[in-house]
């Protein structure tokens, strides 16, 4: 009989690819997805007939119960958030509602719906904040920065309390900054892959085509998305819950990047790159570097993308994707 893996966002970037993983691994995957006026699963069309979708939101409770009455999952992979660090400042208490309380609502919903499923919980590298210590580890304590970074500490502790308090297989992921050409437009990678490939297209208007970005010195450990979706699955095949950083171990300046973008495209980056300071955060995350020697020892996990051919596959798949598009939509 297939396994049956229940996934909270499977619309956005790392949903989609863990789709793709656990199919196969030849798991029947099922998928909570919002309502809205316009259905875009875009990221997951290519599987959308193999997948099966139900409505449903992490503020709403009973819509997880009901679910996990439904599927009964043997695993929950619980990445639905609102996760765009700059929004969290415009809309904390929504942040907060998803992305934490969100998480006890999953927990919830488990304890007394399916308390045999396997949970993961998606934390993020944004719990460090101000670094305590570098590089990062399991055991390095948190200095969020952000509504966002103080949403997920709560979601990363709340996982480890029902752990504790009621004997579920609850693991918590904190992972570090992952990419792919499927990456939302706004976050930093793709803000670059994208407008390198549209400024030597030609598809930026003026004499001098320009892409205005915050802080050039952030620095942040970027990895593979399609990597890390295969450490969620490790942490719950385990024979206990844990939490696990998942990293590369490298760490990289945004000015890197732009650097190696614009010269995949053969253009000098400081001749299109301006300082915006709408950009600029109000408190900014400075260097994130992460420590996955747990991961690798215990779950035998490594990365296996390096950051310059993340650059490169991101960049090339934008050149692509923007030369395929009718010329209205560009
Ligand atoms: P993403 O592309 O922004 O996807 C977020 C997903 O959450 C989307 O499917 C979105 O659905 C869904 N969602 C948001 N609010 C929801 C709600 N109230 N109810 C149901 N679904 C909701 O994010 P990602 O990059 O794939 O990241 C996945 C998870 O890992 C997130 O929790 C993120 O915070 C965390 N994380 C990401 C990284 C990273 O570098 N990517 C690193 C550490 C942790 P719609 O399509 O309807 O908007
Ligand atoms: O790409 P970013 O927006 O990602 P950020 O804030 O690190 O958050 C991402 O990674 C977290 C893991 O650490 C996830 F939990 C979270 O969900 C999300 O996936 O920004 C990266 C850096 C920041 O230091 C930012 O100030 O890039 C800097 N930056 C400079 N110019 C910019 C820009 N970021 C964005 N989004 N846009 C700019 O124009």
């Amino acid at each position: 009989m297939k396994r049956r893996a229940l996934i909270t966002g499977i619309t956005g970037q790392d949903g989609s690819y863990l789709a793709e993983f656990l199919l196969a691994k030849g798991y029947e995957v099922h998928g909570m997805v919002r309502r809205s006026s316009e259905e875009k699963f875009e990221r997951i069309a290519h599987i959308r007939d193999r997948i099966t979708l139900h409505q449903g939101d992490l503020l709403d409770q009973f819509s997880l119960a009901s679910l996990l009455r439904i599927i009964d999952p043997q695993e929950v992979y619980n990445l639905a958030a609102q996760s765009f660090v700059p929004t969290s400042w415009n809309q904390p208490v929504l942040t907060g509602e998803f992305t934490a309380l969100g998480v006890t609502k999953v927990l919830e919903a488990i304890r007394h719906t399916a308390p045999g499923a396997r949970f993961y919980q998606a934390s993020s590298s944004e719990m460090f904040g101000r670094v305590l210590e570098t590089p990062q580890t399991e055991q390095t304590p948190f200095y969020p920065r952000s509504p966002y970074g103080v949403a997920k500490a709560y979601g990363h502790f709340i996982t480890i309390n029902y752990r504790e308090s009621f004997g579920l297989f609850a693991s918590s992921g904190i992972l570090f900054n992952h990419e792919s050409p499927r990456r939302g437009l706004e976050f930093v990678t793709r803000k670059v892959t994208h407008g390198a490939a549209r400024i030597k297209l030609g598809l930026e208007r003026g004499p001098v085509a320009k892409l205005g970005l915050g802080n050039l010195d952030a620095r942040r450990d970027w990895g593979f998305a399609g990597d890390y979706v295969e450490a969620m699955w490790l942490m719950l095949q385990q024979e206990k819950a844990d939490d696990y950083v998942i990293a590369t171990n490298e760490t990289h300046t945004v000015q890197e990047l732009v650097e190696i973008a614009f010269a995949r495209v053969g253009l000098d980056w400081k001749e299109h790159v301006t300082i915006d300071p709408a950009f600029i955060r109000p408190a900014e995350v400075d260097l994130l570097i992460g420590d996955p020697s747990k991961a690798k020892k215990k779950l035998g996990w490594q990365p296996k993308v390096g950051f310059r051919e993340l650059v490169h596959m991101m960049v090339d798949a934008d050149l692509e994707r923007l030369k395929r598009l009718p010329e209205a939509s560009l």
